[in-house]
């Protein structure tokens, strides 16, 4: 079946696919379905061969303007038990292709949270960030907490998590929350950029490299050493290791395959 929510335009350039989040009237609110068609087509895309990067954007106005509250407002705890939206959550920070997420106007609340489980932002000048969930007498409940104090800080973090205050795309630049920031009309473009140079490293390198990175936040320094090391060594099982060292020493470019 087709998605009704999100757009999925397979290799906008080799090995890259690009997820567009498509609720443009509601801001791309992330209602229930958009969450598990966004779902779906992560996992789909990280079991197929020919892509090797995901990119996922909103529109100019907004990369998602948070959950749905229209659907949430009526919910008791016991629903938002029953539905178990985190396994949807939890299989999309599964994901071991990178993603690069496209953003210019708003990513708040749960659409911060989405922004945060990518691996790479590249944001618009005119993105706003923010986790206002505070204001609807809540408070984030997809990470914003942990993910968003890790990437910028105790204080600014705290300040958003508490006063519901966006942030400019400066602002975010500055505390380390986005990687580049550029104009509104080339946001997209420069991601799928980004993306277009990770897909023409080594595939396995790329997804042993990021479960590594990821690993640093949740593990002790010698752990996390432990399995960059472990990781490190099994690369030398894959022929593009020696591909890609071959190629060094001739002096032309590496052609990888994944294996
Ligand atoms: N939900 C539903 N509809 C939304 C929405 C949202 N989060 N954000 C915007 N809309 C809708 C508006 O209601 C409006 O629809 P109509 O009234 O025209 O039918 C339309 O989008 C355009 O919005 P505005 O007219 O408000 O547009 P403005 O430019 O004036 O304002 C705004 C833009 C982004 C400042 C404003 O819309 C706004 O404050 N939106 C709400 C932002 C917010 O509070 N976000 C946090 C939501 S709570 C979980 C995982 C995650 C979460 C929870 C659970 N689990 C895994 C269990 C996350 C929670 C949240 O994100």
């Amino acid at each position: 079946m087709q998605p009704e929510f999100i757009i999925i335009h397979q290799q906008v350039v080799p090995y890259v696919a690009h997820i567009q989040l498509n609720r443009p009237k509601e801001l791309n609110a992330l209602n229930l379905q958009l969450m598990g068609e966004l779902r779906d087509a992560l996992k789909l895309l990280d079991a197929d061969d020919q892509v090797r990067v995901i990119v996922i954007s909103g529109n100019e106005k907004a990369f998602a303007a948070g959950a749905d509250i229209k659907q949430m407002a009526e919910k008791s705890a016991m629903d938002m038990y029953n539905t178990d939206q985190f396994s949807t959550w939890d299989t999309i920070k599964k994901t071991k292709k990178p993603i690069i997420a496209a953003v210019s106007g708003f990513a708040l609340g749960g659409g911060c949270e989405l922004m945060m489980l990518c691996d790479m932002v590249v944001a618009s000048e005119t993105a706003r960030f923010g986790q206002p969930e505070i204001k609807l007498g809540v408070m984030p409940g997809a990470g914003g907490t942990q993910r968003l104090t890790r990437a910028v800080g105790k204080a600014l973090a705290m300040e958003m998590v508490l006063t519901g205050r966006f942030i400019t795309a400066q602002e975010a630049f500055q505390a380390g929350l986005i990687n580049r920031i550029v104009p509104v009309e080339l946001f997209l473009q420069e991601a799928i950029k980004l993306a277009q140079e990770i897909a023409t490293m080594a595939p396995l390198a790329v997804k042993m490299a990021k479960e590594a990175v990821l690993k640093a936040f949740d593990t002790t320094l010698d752990e996390g050493l432990h399995f960059e090391r472990k990781n490190f060594y099994l690369l030398f099982a894959s022929e593009d290791q020696k591909e890609g060292m071959q190629a060094f020493m001739e002096k032309r470019t590496p052609s990888f395959k994944g294996k």
